[in-house]
């Protein structure tokens, strides 16, 4: 009996979503699980061992998580998939339809991911996830100190309404809640919208599922693997 080519062992999906649920690939999970799509998930790992594999490398040569395919589409960059399955499968509702709001999604996920994604990181790794004996609390208190600013923007943004864009949940939404999900074990109390607003978002059905699948992962990560996520990514 011959062995199936490896073209044969792909996942029947149109949609591949690539990467292992505790990495930025959480927030593709997420909102495809929103937008109720048919799609594959390949938890494939960071480094050597997974993304950094030729065959992965030859469809994102960046070597990161996570990536997609989409029939033959290729697209990495974690908020560009968000941004682009939402525009593709929720035009007017998760992905706004008017100009201006959809300008407000794109500025709410590059602030996102330039104002606090860094931060958060750096944060969770050495306030839960690294071993408590490795965790370097000086890098974890600059890293709120860099953070408190932003988070008191974002708080005063959902003080008045429930969703950045308004009455409604949106692509905008899910960006800035995936990139600071991690925040959940912070302390929130100076910033009380914030938190009202990040549980508002993490509480939807699909959100659910998809932490389940990132504290799923989460707990199958030994710490040398948190280690080398700590190396690899400088936090
Ligand atoms: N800006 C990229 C960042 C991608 C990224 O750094 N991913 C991490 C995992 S969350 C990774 O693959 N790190 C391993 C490496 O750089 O080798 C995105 O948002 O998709």
């Amino acid at each position: 009996m011959t062995a199936p080519s490896p073209a044969a062992q792909l996942p029947t999906e149109r949609l591949r979503i690539y990467g292992i649920a505790r990495t930025r690939a959480f927030r593709a999970l997420w909102m495809a699980q929103e937008l109720g799509l048919d799609y594959a998930h390949l938890p494939i790992e960071i480094g050597e061992a997974g993304a950094r594999a030729p065959e992965f490398l030859a469809i994102n040569p960046n070597g990161r998580l996570p990536f997609i395919v989409d029939d033959a589409f290729v697209l990495f960059e974690s908020l560009a998939i968000t941004l682009y399955l939402a525009k593709k499968h929720s035009y007017g509702r998760l992905y706004p339809s008017i100009l201006e709001d959809e300008a407000r999604a794109w500025q709410w996920s590059f602030w996102a991911i330039s104002e606090v994604d860094r931060g958060v990181n750096i944060w969770s790794l050495h306030a839960v996830r690294l071993p408590p004996g490795e965790r370097d609390a000086q890098k974890r208190d600059e890293a709120l100190a860099v953070i408190a600013a932003p988070f008191k923007i974002l708080d005063a943004a959902v003080a008045t309404q429930p969703y950045l864009l308004g009455q409604d949940f949106t692509v905008a939404d899910l960006n800035v809640a995936a990139i600071i999900s991690r925040a959940v074990d912070m302390d929130l109390a100076a910033v009380p919208h914030l938190k009202a607003w990040l549980d508002r978002c993490l509480d939807r059905p699909a959100a659910r599922t998809a932490l389940a699948l990132k504290v799923q992962a989460d707990s199958a990560t030994p710490p040398e693997v948190t280690r080398r996520i700590a190396r690899i990514n400088r936090l």
